[in-house]
Formats: C-alpha cells, structure tokens, sequence
C-alpha cells in the first residue's frame, strides 16, 4: 500500500453495518447528489459499476473528466493508480476510492527506488512512463502515457533522444515497432493480458472462422500476431462497433464487453482463452475489488480517500500535464459518458 490513502477512521461503517434491504444504487445516487459527486468507472469495471457511473472510459478519458469536472467530489471506481491521477489533476476536489486494496501489477512491477537507479543509469534518456503506475514513478518521468496516446506522445519525441519506456514491457514494444523508435524497455506487464494462451486462441480461431481478433497492446507479441486489430481499449470499442464483422474475440480485460453488449447486441463477443481454454481468465483481480457497498461506504465514510504531499503531486503533475498537451489530437471521447 502506497501512503497516498487516507483509510476510513476507527468506527467508520463497514460493510458489515449496511443494511442488507438497503437499495444500494438508490443510496449511492441520494449521497453522489448530497455531496456533488461524480463517479468514474473505467470500463474494466464490473457492468452494475458502469451502469451507475457518471462517465465510464479509459485512462486518458477519464483523467480529462477529472480535469475539467466541477463537481466537489470524485469517486474513482478503476485501480488506485487512477484515483491517484485523479488527485494530481483536481488537487482541490476530494478524490474517493472505493477499496485501497486495488492495485495494478505493472505499477507493483515498478518500484520509484529501482526506476529512480534505472533512470540514473541512463542518463540520456527520456522517460516515457505509462500511466499504470505510482504517483512516485510519475513524479520520476518525463512524460506519461497511455495506450490511446503512446503511439502519438512517442512520434512527437524528438529523434535524436533514445527513450526509456516503464513498466509494460509489451505495450513497450508495441509502440517500438509501430514507430520505430528504439527503446529501452522495464521488464513488467500486466497479469491479465499476459496469461493469454496463443495456442488456445489459434483454437478458437478455428472454431470460429467469422470472428475478428481484437487485442489490447499490453498483450504479449505472440497474442498480437493473430490480431485483426490492435488497441487501447476505447479503441478497441470503436473498432468493434464500426466493423461489419458478426463477431469477435476480446483480448482484452473482460468487463469491456459490457459495453460492447450494451451498444452492439446483435454482435457476439468472446473474451480470449487463458493457458487452460477457459474464458473466465481475463478478469482483473484488483478492478474486482471494487463493489457497490464499497462504493456505498466510500461515500459515507468519506474515505479511502487519497491524499498527498503537495512536492509528490507538483511532481507527478508535470509529465501529466505533458501528456495531456501532446495528446490534444487524440478525441475526446464523448460517446463514453453514460446514464
Ligand atoms: O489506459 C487505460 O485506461 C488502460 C489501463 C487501458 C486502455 O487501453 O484503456
């Protein structure tokens, strides 16, 4: 646990103390009103959590809705690194995570100690860090990225600098290859799109000759090879709902395909196999954590709330601000926002 959360005060309600007849998503609309909240949910978030959000997108989506919002709070239903974004932008809102327990492999991949050494030993180098990581390593960075903007913020780096690029070593490689920019890459990525199995979604494949391949670039090469398409999620969203293809298969976190569901019913969605076929793999554990009675309490408690120094939030806000400025010719995504 970093120590950028404030956690909920001895005799705080728990979810032991909710009423079980309570109408929870009543109750999380009368307490959003209340206190002029707004909800954010990334779409790897559970379909009742994006249903009852305010807005429901990406990474670089949803920080440009925590940039701009006017309400007094936000409540970051995604990963703790996110609510942290959330903080760094809208340092005068208060920022609520549901659980402060949901973390991210690849910012777990990535120490600020070990990236600070890293950096040090290449001292010629800019620092292009993806946006799942901690306050700490972004305060480290030069630029921050995400997997809408990566390809975008790297062209625009000037050509005669090489590039360190932390923590996901695939995206990495990805964006290496798409650019052909050589760089010097973490050794981390993400639990979920590295358990896909190549030889289980070459089966699949098979059983399904109709289905297009959509995969995210955290994805290890091996899985992209077999990819129609490749990209971010709320580019993978597109994709899907403007091709003529009957079906998909989905490499991806798996929550995706509510929304996918949701404005595509006609089409059919596969999320793609992990090692034993099976397709429940793709679920990612820390945006689990998240529940509507968390969410529930958040409100209540006002706490997990995230919190810190102000030197730590100065830091980490410039190579955000970078990002968003070298990303102002990514769209706005404004068919994301839900209700
Ligand atoms: O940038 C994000 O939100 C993540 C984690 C993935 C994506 O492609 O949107």
């Amino acid at each position: 646990m970093t120590d950028t959360i404030v956690l909920p005060s001895a005799g705080a309600m728990t979810e032991a103390g909710i009423d079980p007849t309570l109408d929870l998503v009543a109750e999380i609309d009368r307490l959003r009103r209340e206190r002029n909240a707004v909800i954010l949910a990334h779409y790897y978030q559970d379909g009742e959590i994006q249903d009852l959000a305010d807005f429901v997108g990406d990474s670089l989506d949803l920080s440009r809705k925590a940039a701009a919002t006017d309400a007094d709070v936000i409540v970051f239903c995604g990963v703790r690194f996110m609510g942290e974004v959330a903080k760094i932008v809208s340092p005068h809102k208060t920022v609520l995570i549901p659980d402060a327990e949901a973390g991210c492999s690849l910012e777990e991949s990535c120490r600020a100690d070990a990236f600070r050494h890293f950096r040090e030993k290449h001292p010629d180098h800019i620092a292009v860090t993806y946006i799942n990581c901690s306050a700490e390593v972004k305060a480290l960075s030069d630029v921050i990225v995400t997997s809408s903007n990566a390809e975008v913020i790297v062209r625009q780096l000037p050509a005669d600098k090489p590039i360190l690029f932390a923590p996901d070593r695939h995206l990495g490689a990805f964006i290496a290859r798409k650019t052909g920019r050589e760089m010097t890459l973490w050794p981390g990525s993400c639990i979920i799109h590295e358990q896909f199995s190549e030889k289980e979604l070459v089966k699949l494949k098979v059983r399904h000759p109709k289905a297009k391949v959509a995969a995210h670039p955290e994805c290890p090469e091996s899985i992209l090879t077999h990819a129609d398409h490749v990209g971010s999620t709320r580019n993978i969203l597109d994709y899907v709902l403007n091709s003529d293809a009957p079906e998909f298969i989905i490499a991806t976190e798996l929550h995706i395909i509510h929304q996918m569901a949701k404005a595509a019913p006609h089409k059919t969605f596969i999320p793609a196999p992990g090692a034993d076929g099976s397709c429940n793999c793709a679920s990612c554990p820390f945006m689990a954590k998240n529940t509507l009675e968390k969410i529930y309490l958040c409100l209540k408690n006002d706490a997990p709330r995230v919190e810190m120094p102000e030197e730590l939030r100065l830091g980490a806000l410039k190579p955000l601000e970078r990002m968003l400025e070298m990303s102002v010719s990514v769209p706005v995504k404004a068919a994301t926002d839900a209700a």
